[in-house]
């Protein structure tokens, strides 16, 4: 078995294949057939993430553009893989426009969605959790995963990968054509894509500026499409993550939008700063998810990263002296600073300042903190024969989300500090598209080998054979929590392996805005 990145290669960029099979030399050889490069095979070793005895093949110094495959001498021939300038453009495409599919309230016409077209769905009013006779329209935003529930931490932290990638990386958006109903608008799509979701958030916040927790039904709906779900809607409590949350990434929009439509934009400050209101009043940590409400919890332990975001985002926002002073209060708290959500969020407060425009002792902090953590990374990756900056720590629920949030963290101390760690960005994306210890591709929709049975209610209930495309799947799980997953990962398997492409196992193979989310943004970096 040769793995490789099953969507291509830059013209330009780092290029890796691995295998598994012992052998001293390759060729890479065109669509005639004639070898074009030849190399030598390294004998990288054991693998401890994928139990591996790994060999890889370096072929960067190739930059001819076109259609190749790898042989090496002990006779193993890979796949058909592209080298070339747009390489990335489908899935970059693919993973943005999976947000478009997630949508909720609206209906997804065939124009837009082709066979995944499907009618409107959860219209109806929700009801306060708490007093059933107070109904509430809080229709839109964006379905969260292979569930029909909407979560207000996980959507802020989607929206927030996303409008800090268009923050750092605009070009790689600017040009993007999604076919959307907002497509031609004037605005880069993936813009309007976010509107949506943040025309729902903006429902979400309660007169005294709390932000309910989430939408869902009581208990998770059966394998039917959305327009199918017909249950009761519920508004759950307000919570202080939600709403400090609610308030970053509305002042982080106000700070995007503004350019486009201003109006719109300080409706999002207005509603950032009524949120901070209510956390000035409400210092205390404030969670309550009752269990008798079995959707997805989000729950979390501390907000106090969760404040230091909203003070820092509504200090990047405003320039109001009184936030800074209110961040750095926050920041005298204990949390870590690197960390990209969805629950722990001080890293998304330093990008905030160091998005904002100063540059002073704090935001040189803030890069420093990134640049060690990316150098951490970096030699996490090197000690794995797949380039993976991943230890078995990182392979639980959603690894990919981790995947990718390291791509993120490479990309970010790239863009602002000193370093240049693409190279380590591009080898995470490598291991998403196929050069992992399975040779799979964990994006549906892209590759010749790739996840198609995902966790996800509409492709079940869709009749269609092939999944909707770009779901960033949540990936192998060392410990996954349905018993019958043992059945085809034994005890022991090793992590990068503990994986199966199978409906029934939500914790290895759902979907979720927030494990497409920072794909989006390693991509836009990757790209720009
Ligand atoms: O992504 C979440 C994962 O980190 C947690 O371990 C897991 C259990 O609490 O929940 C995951 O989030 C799910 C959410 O609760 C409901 N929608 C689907 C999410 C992805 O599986
Ligand atoms: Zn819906």
């Amino acid at each position: 078995m040769i793995y490789i990145n099953q969507s291509g290669y830059f013209t330009d960029g780092t290029k890796r294949a691995v295998m598994i099979n012992p052998a001293e030399k390759f060729d890479i050889l065109d669509n005639s057939g004639k070898a074009v490069f030849s190399g030598s095979v390294k004998h990288f070793g054991f693998d401890e993430c994928s139990g591996d005895n790994v060999y890889t093949a370096d072929f960067s110094e190739l930059t001819e553009q076109g259609t190749f495959t790898i042989r090496t001498d002990s006779g193993d021939v890979s796949k058909k893989f592209e080298i070339g300038a747009k390489v990335y453009d489908k899935l970059f495409d693919d993973v943005s426009k999976a947000f478009y599919y997630l949508r909720c309230g609206c209906g997804l016409d065939e124009k837009h969605a082709g066979v995944y077209k499907h009618g409107k769905c959860h219209c109806t009013k929700a009801v306060l959790w708490e007093d059933n006779s107070v109904e509430i329209e809080a229709s839109g935003g964006w379905h969260d995963a292979g569930d029909y529930g909407r979560y207000v931490t996980a959507g802020a932290v989607a929206l927030a990968h996303i409008l800090y990638g268009y923050t750092l990386f605009p070009n790689a958006f600017d040009k993007q054509n999604l076919n959307i109903p907002e497509s031609g608008n004037g605005v880069p799509d993936m813009l309007s894509e976010c509107r949506y979701e943040l025309e729902w958030l903006l429902k979400m916040q309660r007169d005294d500026g709390g932000v309910y927790h989430k939408l869902t039904t009581k208990g998770h709906a059966a394998f039917v499409m959305p327009e199918d779900d017909k249950g009761q809607l519920y508004l759950l409590p307000v919570s202080s993550m939600a709403t400090a949350d609610f308030a970053a990434v509305c002042a982080l929009a106000y700070r995007v939008y503004k350019k486009f439509d201003s109006n719109f934009a300080d409706k999002l400050l207005a509603a950032a700063e009524k949120a901070e209101k209510w956390l000035e009043a409400n210092p205390d940590f404030l969670f309550n998810n009752p269990k008798e409400c079995t959707t997805g919890g989000y729950g979390e332990w501390k907000d106090d990263d969760n404040r230091f975001w909203a003070y820092a985002e509504l200090f990047a926002a405003t320039e109001k002296e009184v936030y800074y002073d209110k961040m750095m209060l926050a920041l005298e708290k204990d949390f870590p600073i690197t960390q990209l959500g969805y629950a722990s969020v001080g890293g998304l407060g330093a990008l905030a300042y160091m998005t904002c425009g100063r540059n002073d002792e704090l935001s040189e902090r803030f890069r420093n903190a990134y640049t060690a953590e990316a150098e951490k990374l970096a030699e996490t990756a090197e000690k794995s024969g797949y380039g993976a900056a991943m230890t078995d720590k990182h392979y639980f629920w959603g690894s990919n989300m981790n995947l990718m949030k390291h791509a993120m963290i490479f990309a970010i101390a790239t863009a602002c500090g000193e370093k240049d760690f693409t190279v380590y960005a591009q080898k995470q994306l490598d291991v998403l598209m196929g050069v992992n210890a399975l040779g799979i591709s964990y994006v549906t929709g892209n590759g010749y080998y790739r996840c198609n049975y995902p966790h996800l209610r509409p492709s079940s209930a869709d009749g269609i054979e092939e999944c909707i495309p770009g779901m960033v799947i949540g990936g192998p799980n060392s410990r996954p929590v349905e018993p019958t997953a043992r059945q085809y990962i034994p005890e022991g398997t090793p992590p990068m392996k503990s994986y199966v492409d199978r409906e029934e196992f939500y914790s290895l193979n759902e979907i979720t805005i927030y494990w497409n989310s920072p794909a989006v943004f390693a991509l836009a970096f990757l790209m720009k």
